[in-house]
């Protein structure tokens, strides 16, 4: 469907409760301030935003059993799930306002539920510093932040790896990650024996972001259905220095533009979260403004007509 015809819904997450760090509960407020719903509605057909999700408060407690907090992470998680699945339900294409990156198995759990009505086939582009494939007996911190991929592939605690009941899992085949630049001992075991396709930094490097989205793109169709899950840490802390979890050396301005581009060029968008952005960490808010800034281009702001 053409950008132009779309209808988008905000759904604002505002917890922190799989991170390491206070601060990304106030995400979604910093991206309606920087002016997310204007910069959409130039872009789209029409934008509603639905408001914020009530979710637990934040225990801050030590890890037990390997994970911190998770029955507030399932809590969080069942409202995403429910309330992401209830736009595209309606026709939509649900943009979650997190919140950190816990939040994105419910948010993928509802775009699973909703390719298996449709029959469509997902196809989710994991942007990211890190690889969140982290499971309760490696992981080095207990976060759930860092360990979503690996919930939704199976790998994890049975209320969130069948959040809501739901059955199956996202199989390996489904994901690209993009932009990885930090990945814990055990978890990198753990992606290579689980064929994860990652394009790292290094990728990045040597073949050009245009060569990478080409690949990260590859064998979708008219039936895919695209999720881009955005954690703000992907991009380079130099343009985005407003979260918690910031690892030097990511994508530059330009390159993060092509990404975005590249997506908004197929037509295929579906659904999208952005996370991690925390606003106490963040500079007068121009993490944020970035952040819009390259939504704009994911919903199909280009510099000129495009050709063909
Ligand atoms: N994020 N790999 C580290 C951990 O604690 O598991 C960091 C995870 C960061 C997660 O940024 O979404
Ligand atoms: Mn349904
Ligand atoms: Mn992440
Ligand atoms: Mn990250």
């Amino acid at each position: 469907m053409s950008e132009r015809r779309k209808r988008v819904s905000l759904v604002g997450a505002p917890t922190d409760i799989g991170a390491g760090m206070r601060g990304a509960s106030m995400g979604p407020e910093a991206l309606r301030v920087a002016g997310i719903h204007a910069a959409l509605a130039a872009r789209v057909a029409e934008v509603e935003d639905r408001g914020n999700l009530g979710g637990p408060g934040n225990p801050w407690q030590k890890p037990v059993s390997g994970y911190r907090h998770l029955p507030e992470v399932v809590s969080w998680n069942l409202l995403a799930f429910e309330a992401l699945h209830d736009v595209l339900a309606a026709g939509r294409l649900p943009v979650l306002l997190g919140g950190d990156h816990c939040l994105g198995i419910g948010s993928i759990r509802a775009a699973m539920r909703h390719c298996r009505e449709t029959g469509k086939h997902l196809r989710v582009l994991w942007l990211d510093a890190h690889a969140d494939f982290n499971t309760p007996a490696i992981t080095p911190s207990g976060n759930l932040h860092g360990m979503p991929l690996a919930c939704l592939c199976g790998m994890g605690p049975t209320e969130l790896v069948h959040l809501a009941g739901e059955p199956g899992r996202l199989p390996i085949e489904a994901l690209r990650l993009i932009g990885v630049r930090s990945v814990d001992e055990g978890e990198r075991r753990l992606v290579h024996e689980s064929r994860l396709e990652v394009f790292d930094m290094r990728f990045i490097d040597e073949w050009g972001m245009r060569h990478t989205m080409e690949q990260a793109l590859s064998g979708i169709d008219e039936n895919t259905h695209l999720h881009v899950s955005f954690d703000v840490d992907f991009l380079d802390p130099d343009l985005a220095p407003g979260v918690g979890t910031t690892v030097p050396g990511g994508p530059t301005y330009r390159e993060a533009q092509l990404c975005m581009e590249m997506i908004a060029d197929t037509g295929l968008l579906g659904s999208l979260d952005i996370v991690e952005l925390n606003p106490a960490l963040d500079e007068r808010n121009r993490s944020a403004l970035v952040v819009v800034d390259l939504v704009e281009s994911l919903f199909g702001k280009s510099t000129l007509m495009r050709m063909g």
